[in-house]
């Protein structure tokens, strides 16, 4: 099923934009992501390489890693921060106590469809949001997508907050989604992404959450029974480059690494959104039982979670908050 979800992606762009000058001098980028090589991220990877080595003439060169190989998404920070990595691009939320302002990606039911993500991702809101994170060691250079994210179990379906009471959900390294579950009802775990199928597996937890692309291309189904298509988070990917070794670059190659960070998010969200109904249907066919719920159900999560807002509206900022409902 991986090798068909992959063959039905929409295929990688031709490169555009000229050879771009260097200073003489060869780079290699080592770039780690925490989702595997079937899944949407990797695909974007992959055009992202095709990119800054066509247009450095193979001056830059860049190599690939998957599924946490080199660390998980706040090792892999780390390692950019003292430079033993180049390049990674983890979710936001693990990153919220780094730079608070990511919280507003945590927020349930936020941003009520892609494109409104994009409005804020590719606007104002989101260019300040890569001048923040570009401190620390780091440098923020664009956005792509995880996407909305979906309960997955292994006990029971679930259709309302009453059917959590007592799950062990795993969640993010993130206090805004401890939050939500305690909330409902559930009893929350915060565990890194790479030891998730494991604990999965083991029934460590009952639960996690995540959107269907990486819920397949995971393998969380084969531990697995049930699903709710609650779409309850929007997570954005966000584009980091090691500083030291953005320091190092002439400036021609920085200007590309962005212009191909770019072009890499549109292409990577545009590969998440097409295939995110057909995985879905995949994970059914394989089995899965996928509860829909009804707009009123959808509404009770959304009324359940009201003190969430209340607990984190001034750290993350009513202005902000409101100005984004006012996109949609
Ligand atoms: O790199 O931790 C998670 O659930 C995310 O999907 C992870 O950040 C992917």
């Amino acid at each position: 099923s991986t090798a068909q979800a992959a063959a039905e992606m929409p295929p990688i762009p031709e490169v555009t934009g000229d050879v771009v000058e260097g200073d003489g001098n060869d780079y290699t980028i080592k770039f780690s992501i925490g989702t595997t090589q079937s899944g949407a991220q990797y695909r974007g990877l992959e055009y992202f390489e095709d990119i800054v080595e066509a247009r450095s003439d193979g001056h830059i060169q860049v190599e690939l890693f998957h599924s946490a190989q080199l660390g998980d998404d706040l090792q892999a920070v780390s390692a950019l921060q003292s430079g033993t990595l180049e390049m990674t691009a983890p979710s936001t939320s693990p990153l919220v106590n780094m730079f608070p302002q990511f919280a507003v990606f945590d927020l349930p039911f936020l941003f009520p469809t892609p494109e409104v993500a994009d409005e804020v991702l590719d606007g104002e809101i989101g260019d300040s949001m890569l001048g923040i994170a570009s401190s620390n060691g780091l440098v923020a250079i664009g956005w792509a997508e995880n996407g909305y994210r979906q309960l997955t179990n292994s006990q029971a379906a679930v259709d309302s907050p009453d059917d959590l009471d007592g799950l062990k959900v795993r969640t993010m390294q993130n206090p805004i989604h401890l939050d939500i579950w305690r909330t409902l009802g559930a009893n929350p775990t915060p565990m890194s992404f790479a030891e998730l199928f494991t604990a999965l597996e083991q029934g460590v937890v009952d639960g996690q959450e995540n959107p269907w692309i990486t819920i397949q291309s995971s393998r969380f189904n084969e531990v697995q029974g049930y699903a709710s298509e609650t779409n309850h988070v929007y997570t954005p990917f966000i584009t980091l480059v090691s500083e030291r070794f953005w320091n190092k670059l002439p400036e021609s190659y920085q200007q590309m690494l962005v212009e191909a960070a770019q072009q890499m998010g549109d292409y990577e969200r545009e590969v998440s959104r097409s295939l995110n109904d057909q995985i879905k249907q995949e994970l059914i066919d394989e089995g899965m039982q996928i509860t829909e719920l009804t707009p009123e159900q959808v509404t009770t999560f959304q009324e359940s979670l009201a003190p969430v807002y209340d607990n984190w509206r001034d750290q993350v900022g009513g202005e902000l908050i409101d100005s984004i409902r006012a996109t949609s």
